[in-house]
């Protein structure tokens, strides 16, 4: 008879050290990625005439869909480095001001986001999601403060039923991320040194990426471009 095989721990299995980051031994902390967005061609905004709730909201609304600013800076863009850990952890924000979402566009770690309703009117918050569960809830005036969980990577877009015309973003991103200002500007903080994958996305113009080499203590920039659909 044949001897039987003894097959010890043999098998396949998958050493940690397989995962090791570079970046995660460096002592040196972070730098800083100054990101500019450019836009080569005109700003999109709509207009419409309001006829509700005009004591707060006004009579014209504008959609602001691509705002180019000074020197064809792109507003509104995220830029994120989401292999960057250790980003603020503060609960983000979005309020509903003068039937407008404010900020137009915020980033937040996975987790919570505060909906505020500063307006002292009816609003009702509905986000369009994938990853997400969709949120689709009343906001009274009485209630100025919802608390909502927004836990896997997304850009969940916002609009209120009760005034058509209000748009807004919740860009939900792992790593450091921030908007681009009115200039195309955004910075990101405490990136760790090393290679980083840099990425945007606006609303209308969709995503880019680059990788950058970040430098401990130093500012780097990188520039995009985005282009018309
Ligand atoms: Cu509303």
């Amino acid at each position: 008879m044949r001897k039987a095989l003894t097959i010890g721990t043999a098998g396949v299995f998958v050493a940690a050290s397989a995962m090791w980051l570079a970046t995660s031994v460096s002592a040196q902390g972070g730098g800083t990625v100054e990101v500019e967005v450019k836009y080569n061609g005109a700003p999109q905004v709509e207009k419409l005439k309001v006829n509700k709730d005009t004591e707060k909201c006004g009579t014209e609304a504008s959609i602001e869909k691509v705002v180019v600013g000074g020197n064809k800076g792109l507003a509104n863009a995220v830029a994120s480095a989401p292999g960057a850990k250790g980003a603020s952890k503060a609960k983000a924000v979005i309020d509903q001001h003068g039937c407008k979402f404010v900020p137009h566009v915020v980033v937040m770690q996975p987790g919570e986001i505060e909906i505020k309703n500063s307006d002292d009117i009816l609003h009702n918050i509905h986000t369009y999601s994938t990853a997400n569960p969709s949120i689709n809830k009343a906001q009274p005036k009485f209630k100025k403060v919802m608390t909502e969980k927004l836990e896997k990577p997304e850009f969940v877009k916002v609009t209120c039923d009760v005034h058509s015309w209000m748009l807004g973003w919740v860009a939900v991103v792992p790593g450091v991320a921030a908007v681009t200002d009115s200039n195309g500007v955004a910075k990101l903080e405490n990136v760790p040194a090393g290679k980083q994958k840099i990425e945007v996305w606006h609303e209308t113009l969709g995503k880019q990426e680059k990788e950058v080499d970040v430098k401990a203590g130093a500012t780097t920039k990188v520039s995009f471009e985005m282009k018309g659909k």
